[in-house]
């Protein structure tokens, strides 16, 4: 229940009993539902509306509880904006998909200040005390770059068997997603790590893609005026990797297994998994973002006083052409 509402109804019902003790005995009973104050990153990419959408279907269903999502547009000062609201209007709990990592301790350290307890749902934060938080749910991104770079080594050392003549340098244009964000930190670290490690592998390119298909659209069709020498595209996620399909088409630069590209992309959308499946994208690592109903089993572990584990990860693969039918395809949540 929201506690100031609660606190003013109750006053304002008891001073009723006392100014009209002839106050009708049935007075409609006060709305109470457990208010959750939701902090969304924005509307980014398709893989942000499926977990918004996976939490409001989530809550939506159940009168006990009330859920109220303040979307970010992608600005981290319209997150602390939202929790400092949510702590005014006294929400019994607060969800916070972080923009960035850093910048969280004071409005976190707020947020405790009020007793309010917080999930992390999805990126995470970086703050010295992580008692500020219960718990972080979403996805191992590091296991995500595993996945990725697993598959490129594997695919690098097929082609070098396949044709021991030719020339084996691999040349990758890494498109990233917005800066700072855990997934974008990790998803690079893996390919940066791995460039590192394989003499062969080439960075030709970084371009910031924000996670969204606009700006990488734009991005990639300013990079292609100059540069086509490119063996892999490693695209942070699914939107990006649509506007770099979008201005390779413009270039005339083929991809897909028969193509001159292999593309990496993550979240696995249905979208992209369709464009898996017809051999244009090499590689899908899955990000789940359906995971509304397990947060709200870890409120309720909350609320019974049960103990939550500090992370919780969801379960996730990857995907390429072979791994996929249509029913997989069609059948796909998000
Ligand atoms: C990943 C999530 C990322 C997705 C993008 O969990 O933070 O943000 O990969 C989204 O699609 O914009």
């Amino acid at each position: 229940m929201r506690r100031f509402c609660s606190v003013l109804l109750c006053l304002s019902f008891l001073l009723g009993m006392v100014s009209c003790s002839t106050t009708n005995a049935s007075e409609p009973s006060v709305e109470d539902k457990y208010v959750i104050g939701f902090s969304q990153v924005g509307s980014e990419s398709d893989w942000r509306l499926a977990n918004t959408k996976s939490m409001t279907s989530t809550f939506a269903g159940d009168d006990e509880y009330e859920l109220v999502i303040e979307n970010a547009r992608q600005i981290q000062e319209n997150q602390f904006s939202a929790v400092r609201k949510f702590i005014l209007e006294g929400v019994d709990f607060i969800i916070i998909a972080p923009t960035v990592e850093e910048g969280w301790q004071n409005v976190l350290t707020e947020v405790r200040d009020a007793n309010i307890p917080v999930i992390l749902l999805d990126r995470s934060v970086a703050v010295d005390d992580d008692s500020l938080y219960l718990t972080n749910i979403g996805s191992d991104f590091s296991k995500q770059g595993k996945l990725a770079i697993d598959w490129l080594e594997k695919e690098s050392e097929f082609q070098k068997n396949r044709h021991p003549d030719e020339d084996h340098t691999v040349q990758i244009l890494h498109l990233q997603g917005t800066i700072g964000a855990t997934a974008q930190i990790q998803r690079t670290k893996a390919l940066e790590d791995a460039i590192n490690t394989h003499s062969e592998w080439e960075m030709v390119g970084q371009l910031y893609g924000d996670f969204t298909e606009a700006k990488a659209y734009e991005v990639m069709t300013d990079y292609l005026k100059t540069n086509k020498n490119i063996d892999v595209i490693y695209s942070e996620n699914d939107n990006m990797t649509f506007g770099a399909m979008r201005a390779l088409d413009e270039a005339g630069i083929t991809y897909g297994t028969n193509g001159q590209v292999k593309i990496i992309t993550f979240d696995a959308t249905r979208e992209a998994l369709q464009y898996c499946l017809d051999g244009k994208i090499s590689l899908c690592v899955e990000c789940n973002p359906m995971f509304g109903p397990s947060v709200k089993e870890l409120i309720e572990k909350y609320r019974r006083g049960e103990s939550i584990p500090k992370h919780v990860y969801v379960d996730e693969t990857a995907y390429t052409t072979y791994e996929l039918t249509q029913d997989i395809v069609d059948g796909r949540e998000y």
